[in-house]
This record gives structure tokens, C-alpha cells and sequence, in this order.
């Protein structure tokens, strides 16, 4: 490739897929279409702090109840950008308790995509990071139109796994197993370019844990006496409380990142399959490491679609030192 050339995330989706002779392109366009539900929520999160001074254009605001509706749009967003297409024949979100079927009129394919439309959008006033994150998955049912069984698959059958993360940047991170790639959002011209290729996690990189410290009193003697060990060894602590934002710094620079269970909330608060097993496939491809306490998030089996989770995602090296405290 010559110096200087730009790669578009287009460019680059349609050189992955050549990695595969057999792939149909449908594939591609469901990475392309999240690409697309990327952008219209990204420019809706950047006007969301102007919407008091020049109107709404949409149906939200900011306030209150209203700052919900903006997860329900970047709901809809998503949903209008995969029902019709003929690639998924299933799909689950964060914010629909029940599996969302593809409507009557179209046709289905053979993925499955779930997915959380924003995450931390309670964080909007203060402008801090929100973000998008996504898990594919191929259909294993046999009907024509996707079922349950299709959403309930385990981490480790996931065909690509991203996020998107609405910062400083926009920022699009994903893996189809070959690697893991960032694209950032060039506003003028409206593309995701290449902006870091192959992402690997530093380890044991910076000294840096990630956790809602506030519980310390409600977690188990394990968890209270890993995080203890992290600090005489040194290190600080960031916690933003938006999950994509203290995932992407996690990514980027190492350490750990931690959502574990504890006294009021047994199974941790963040969700398998559209929080939990998205990153960790995204962190295991780029060298790093998951767990639930005792394994990797990725060979946890859903029995529900919104089940809970404890959450690590971090260097590998740090992790299996936390979860072998976790164990002591
Ligand atoms: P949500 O799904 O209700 O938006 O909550 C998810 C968010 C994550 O972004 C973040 O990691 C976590 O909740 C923070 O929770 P806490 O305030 O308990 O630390
Ligand atoms: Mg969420």
C-alpha cells in the first residue's frame, strides 16, 4: 500500500471480506449499515447540548425524562438502518426487553446483531463519552425468521464485535476476529477513516484500575483485597462511569477495567450479551483478557437477554492477577 493513502472503513470492510472467498458481501453490509446508525447518533449526541438554545429537530431534549429518549432514538436509528436490508433475521437491544424481529415485509438473512444504541447517556449533560456497542452473531435456528435461539448464543460464536465511541472523536473500533481496527470520524467529508490499525493492549501498560470504588464495602473480601493489591503496587485509579469511554482508555493504554458483583447487585449491572461480550471479544483480539471472576466472559452461555454479568477487561497479565485473587 502506498504512504500516504487513506482507508475509508469501506476500503477497508471490503479488503477484510476478500479474506474470505466464501463471504456473500451481506456480512459487510451489516458493518457498513452500524456505520451509517454510527453517524446520524454521533451528529444527534454533539447537538444534544444545543438543543435548548436552537430547538429540538427531533423528537427529544435533554432534560429529565427526555435525556432517555435519546437512547430511544439512537434505538430507532438502529433499527431503520438493519430491518430491511435482508441480512439479519433477529435483533436485541439493550433498550427492548423482548428479541426484535425483522418486520413481516422484509426479508431475513442469516446474522444476528445485538447491540446497546447508547450507553451512558445519563452522562449527556455533563459532556462526557457516550457510546454504541455491537455483537454479530450468525443465525442457528432453523425457521426462516431468527428466534431467541439465535440471540442467545455464547461470546465465543460472535462473528464481529465493535463499539462506537462519541468522544472528543468519534471513534469506530472493531474486530471480525482478524485484528482489531479504529476508525475516526472525519465530520467534513462524513467517513470513518483508519486511524489505528491492529490495535494491540499494552501489558501491562499503565497502572491504571477502573471501578466504581464508591462499593468497596459491598464486594466480596476478593474483590475488596484485588483492588488493595493494585494499589500498593501503585496504581491510580479512573473511573468515568460511562462504559465505552473507561473501555477505550482501558484499550488504549492498559490496566484493567472492573464492573464486579457485590452486595446489592449479585450479578454485576452490566449486561452479557450487549455490553460485556462485545468488548471482551474486542479485548481478547487485541491481546488482552476477559472475565466473569472465574473465566473468560466469552464462554459464559446466556440463558436470558438481559442477564447480568461481573465484568474484567483489562491486560492480560492484570486480569489474571485480579482473578486469582478473586479466587484465593
Ligand atoms: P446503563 O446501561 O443504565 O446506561 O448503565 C451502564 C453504565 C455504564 O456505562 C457504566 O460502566 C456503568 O453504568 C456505571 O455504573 P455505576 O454508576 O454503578 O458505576
Ligand atoms: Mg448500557
Amino acid at each position: 500500500m502506498q504512504e500516504g493513502t487513506v482507508i475509508t472503513l469501506g476500503r477497508h470492510i471490503v479488503e477484510q471480506e476478500r479474506l474470505y472467498p466464501e463471504a456473500t458481501g451481506a456480512f459487510s453490509n451489516i458493518l457498513y449499515d452500524i456505520a451509517l446508525a454510527a453517524k446520524i447518533i454521533s451528529r444527534e449526541v454533539n447537538r444534544a447540548g444545543l438543543v435548548d438554545i436552537i430547538g429540538s429537530a427531533g423528537k427529544f431534549n435533554i432534560h429529565g425524562d427526555d435525556v432517555r429518549k435519546l437512547d430511544e432514538f439512537a434505538n430507532d436509528v438502529m433499527f431503520n438502518a438493519l430491518d430491511h436490508t435482508g441480512n439479519l433475521c433477529v435483533m436485541a437491544s439493550e433498550e427492548v426487553d423482548d428479541p426484535i424481529p425483522i418486520p413481516d415485509e422484509f426479508p431475513c438473512g442469516n446474522y444476528v446483531l445485538l447491540h446497546d444504541p447508547l450507553d451512558g447517556s445519563s452522562n449527556i449533560d455533563a459532556n462526557v463519552s457516550l457510546g454504541t456497542i455491537f455483537s454479530i452473531h450468525r443465525k442457528i435456528s432453523r425457521g426462516e425468521r431468527g428466534s431467541l435461539e439465535d440471540l442467545l448464543q455464547p461470546g465465543h460464536r460472535q462473528l464481529a464485535a465493535g463499539y462506537i465511541v462519541y468522544g472528543s472523536s468519534t471513534m469506530l473500533v472493531y474486530t471480525t476476529g482478524a485484528g482489531v481496527h479504529g476508525f475516526t470520524l472525519e465530520p467534513s467529508i462524513g467517513e470513518f477513516l483508519l486511524s489505528h490499525p491492529n490495535m494491540r493492549i499494552p501489558d501491562p501498560g499503565k497502572k491504571i484500575y477502573s471501578v466504581n470504588e464508591a462499593y468497596y464495602k459491598r464486594w466480596s473480601p476478593g474483590q475488596q483485597k484485588a483492588v488493595d493489591v493494585l494499589k500498593d503496587e501503585g496504581y491510580s485509579l479512573r473511573y468515568i462511569g460511562s462504559l465505552v469511554a473507561d473501555f477505550h482508555r482501558t484499550l488504549l493504554y492498559g490496566g484493567i477495567f472492573m464492573y464486579p458483583a457485590d452486595k446489592k447487585s449479585p450479578k454485576g449491572k452490566l449486561r452479557l450479551l450487549y455490553e460485556a461480550a462485545p468488548l471482551a471479544m474486542v479485548i481478547e483480539e487485541a491481546g488482552g483478557a476477559s472475565s466473569e471472576g472465574t473465566r473468560s466472559i466469552l464462554q459464559v452461555g446466556p440463558s436470558e437477554l438481559h442477564q447480568r454479568t461481573p465484568l474484567y477487561l483489562g491486560s492480560k497479565s492484570v486480569v489474571d492477577k485480579v482473578e486469582a485473587t478473586l479466587k484465593a
